[in-house]
């Protein structure tokens, strides 16, 4: 097989959705004239509601990153102690719980959607553990039924990171109601951003209330902090581009599905490489376009890929490598143990996200799967 051509330009990983510039200078106009350039302006307010609506979510606050807003969460829920959580994930998540010193409890993750594997949570539950915080990775959703059936019996809080879950539905249920609170991330990497950005949903208004004091430093009024907040605000800026982004995000999703479906159609013979399946009743977001490696039957590690591919001018990412169990500040906790998590240790050696986005040419996903083959030959 002849060499394949390098690409002109390079094609990174993903591309953030962007409005059309004068669509957006309305908004901007209208900021500018007001001169509400944060704290829960009028944009803010406005897109809280319509993303509860798109998110079919009834409290719905938004934060200036998913990470805060993660933060915001452990603090809203009380909660101290030991959080059982997964290896297999960024290390947002993991940091979380470090910075609210909360002691993360690492658990095994399943082999067919890299999410929390239930069957080893109850193991993990001491005295000390207060919640769960499972991820919903690359937008598969975890078995909420089971993790609130275990943190029904154990009294325990659900945190979902669902940064990557955005308008992902199980049976017509919308992701963020599982739980006590989820955390959207809507960073510029994400489906639907605001630039930087994050959304927590509720399960009640209580809750809701409480974040949006803690995000303006615990403030209620001018004069009153009954606990202690920090400055987590979206502002007005970020907000305006949230609200033209949303318009235009069930195109992108549509893009990103028959790009993912083009991916798995040309690569489904190559053997050592292979795809999530999509579970019956979930409607998917199609965040990332992520492949497994075995370099057993593939020929090449999944390392070797990475790098290969990039002469050809294609980035890809090893989303999650390493797991967040190996960094220097977790691996000497006792569930780090590499040999607990044996399932999320593997994937780690095999994951390989490829470049998505709902305006990647179609011949560019052409080219990329022929170098794949290339590679395999
Ligand atoms: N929980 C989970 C499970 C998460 O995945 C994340 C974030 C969080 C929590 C925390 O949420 P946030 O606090 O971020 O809201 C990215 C993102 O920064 C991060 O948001 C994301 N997860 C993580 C998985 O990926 P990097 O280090 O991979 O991003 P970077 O800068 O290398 O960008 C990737 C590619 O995207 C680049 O090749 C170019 C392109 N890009 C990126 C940016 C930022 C652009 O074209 N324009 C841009 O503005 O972390």
């Amino acid at each position: 097989m002849k060499r394949p051509a390098p690409f002109e330009k390079p094609i990174l990983i993903t591309k953030p959705l962007l409005p059309e510039l004068e669509e957006l200078m309305p908004l901007m106009e209208k900021i500018w004239s007001s001169s509400q350039l944060t704290n829960n302006g009028a944009m803010a307010r406005q897109l809280e509601k319509e993303l509860g609506l798109y998110l079919k979510a009834d409290n719905l606050s938004l934060f200036s990153n998913g990470t805060i807003a993660l933060q915001i969460a452990c603090k809203l829920l009380r909660l101290s102690g030991e959080v059982i959580t997964t290896p297999f994930t960024f290390a947002a998540t993991t940091n979380s719980l470090a910075w609210c010193n909360l002691n993360p409890v690492f658990c095994d993750v399943e082999d067919d959607t890299l999410n929390l594997d239930v069957n080893h949570i109850e193991e993990l539950i001491t005295e000390k553990t207060t919640a769960i915080l499972p991820v919903h990775v690359f937008g598969n959703p975890c078995k909420v039924d089971r993790i609130q059936q275990i943190a029904e019996k154990y009294n325990l809080k659900v945190i979902y990171d669902a940064a990557h879950a955005f308008g992902v539905e199980i049976d017509g249920r919308a992701i963020g109601s599982f739980g006590d609170v989820s955390m959207f991330s809507l960073h510029a990497t994400k489906i639907y951003h605001t630039i930087e950005g994050g959304a927590l949903t509720f399960g009640n208004r209580y809750l809701k209330q409480r974040a949006d004091w803690i995000r303006n430093f615990g403030l209620i009024g001018e004069a009153c902090i009954m606990e202690p907040g920090t400055n987590g605000k979206l502002n007005e800026v970020q907000a305006a581009v949230g609200l033209q982004v949303l318009k235009l995000v069930d195109k992108e999703i549509e893009g990103r599905k028959l790009v993912v479906n083009r991916y798995k159609e040309k690569l489904k013979n190559i053997p050592g490489i292979r795809f999530f399946n999509e579970i019956d009743g979930v409607k998917y977001n199609y965040p990332y376009c992520v492949i497994r490696i075995s370099s057993g039957s593939f020929g090449m590690t999944r390392d070797e890929v990475h790098e290969e591919l990039k002469k050809y001018n294609v980035f890809t990412r090893r989303y999650f490598y390493p797991l967040c169990s190996n960094f220097q500040c977790y691996r000497n906790i006792p569930s780090a143990d590499v040999h607990r998590l044996p399932v999320a240790a593997a994937a780690a050696q095999e994951v390989l996200a490829l470049p998505l986005h709902g305006r990647l040419e179609m011949d560019d996903v052409d080219r990329i799967c022929e170098l794949l083959i290339y590679l395999f030959k």
